[in-house]
């Protein structure tokens, strides 16, 4: 089955360097196809992308400014047409910076559901020059190409001091679900770790301090006939229930702004902290963080699954985790 790998960044981030190393080292009798989708039609980058590759390959130029925007229908018709009659071992994408990477990972993902490809990982390579202005004013575009990533990169590290390091830090730091993979990427070099299938399940992220200490029971938890999980956690004197819920599911805004808000109202003596990002449709998700500021309700482009996680300083009670699960089940979709 293809393998699919999707790089991208903003502006000059090196992703055409990133997918230009990994051309390179390309097995000689596997057939890689890279769709780049540059923001002028001019092509610069296709001519060069695969210059050190040896066998078959072959390099697919989407113009425009965005994938799955401008270059909607010839993104759609470009992948079928790869994944019927070419059926490459690995299928490498970028974006353009301009582009919204979500969207993307949501065609991939549907294909994915299909059986006709694999989603490897989404890298998402951040410029030190440009990680300042990203964590200060979060553009939606380049802050939405952080949160549906995997991996977070930190490109051209020769380029990178303490404070820019310290900043690429602080940005991953932020994500909710934390990334599978965080490192750097000189002169394109992709770490091998990075480039291969990022595990999904998820990693209690909350309480991940010394997560070989923590006590953990998974409960099966399935919502329209679908598979879910909660999961118990104990650490430290502390104790977080999970639930993990599949990227089929989409969850009802009007039911979960007010019920969370409730929850939180109703429980918040033990709640110590809470964060769920939930799948609304085809849209944004729904990004819920509760903190000593309270309770905070955004969007968010992770679009790979749903899943909540509350820290309480107590056992959860029958009764709490009766509220949480009827909030997942009345709010739930197919
Ligand atoms: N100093 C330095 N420059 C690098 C490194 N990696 C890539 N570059 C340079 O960064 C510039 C942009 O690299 P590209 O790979 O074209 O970046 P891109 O993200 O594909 O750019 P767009 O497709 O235009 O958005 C090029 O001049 C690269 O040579 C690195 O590790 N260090
Ligand atoms: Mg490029």
């Amino acid at each position: 089955m293809t393998r699919a790998h999707v790089i991208t960044g903003s502006f000059g981030a090196g992703k055409t360097t990133a997918i230009r190393h990994l051309m390179a080292r390309k097995p000689v009798d596997e057939l890689w196809v890279v769709i780049l989708n540059e923001f002028s039609a001019a092509g610069i980058d296709a001519l060069t992308v695969a210059q050190d590759a040896s066998g078959a390959f072959e390099v697919r130029l989407v113009a425009g400014g965005c994938l799955c925007c401008v270059g909607e229908l010839e993104f759609a018709k470009q992948l079928r047409d790869i994944l019927r009659n070419l059926k490459p071992t690995r299928l490498l994408i970028e974006p353009s910076g301009a582009g919204h990477a979500a969207d993307i990972v949501d065609v991939l993902c549907q294909y994915e559901a299909q059986g006709a490809l694999q989603l490897e990982g989404v890298i998402c390579l951040i410029d030190p020059t440009d990680v300042a202005r990203i964590f200060a004013t979060r553009p939606v575009r380049e802050w939405s190409q952080i949160q549906s990533a995997d991996v977070l990169l930190l490109s051209k590290p020769d380029l990178a001091g303490v404070a820019e390091r310290d900043t690429f830090r602080a940005i991953a730091a932020e994500q909710y679900p934390a990334k599978s993979w965080l490192g750097e990427c000189s002169r394109g070099a992709v770490p091998p770790a990075a480039w291969h299938r990022q595990p999904r399940l998820a990693r209690f992220s909350l309480l991940q301090a010394n997560a070989e200490a923590a006590a953990e029971r998974a409960l099966p938890f399935a919502l329209h006939g679908l598979a879910g999980r909660e999961v118990h956690v104990e650490q430290l004197g502390l104790h977080a229930v999970q639930w993990l819920l599949p990227r089929e599911l989409t969850f009802a805004r009007s039911i979960l702004e007010p019920r969370l808000g409730w929850l939180i109202d109703a429980y918040g003596g033990f709640a110590r902290r809470m964060k769920g990002v939930f799948r609304t449709g085809p849209g944004p998700s729904l990004l819920a963080q509760l903190s000593s500021h309270g309770l905070s309700i955004e969007d968010s482009a992770h679009r790979l699954d749903s899943r909540v996680e509350v820290v309480l300083s107590a056992p959860p009670g029958e009764e709490f985790l009766d509220r949480w699960r009827e909030m997942l089940r009345e709010a739930a979709n197919l």
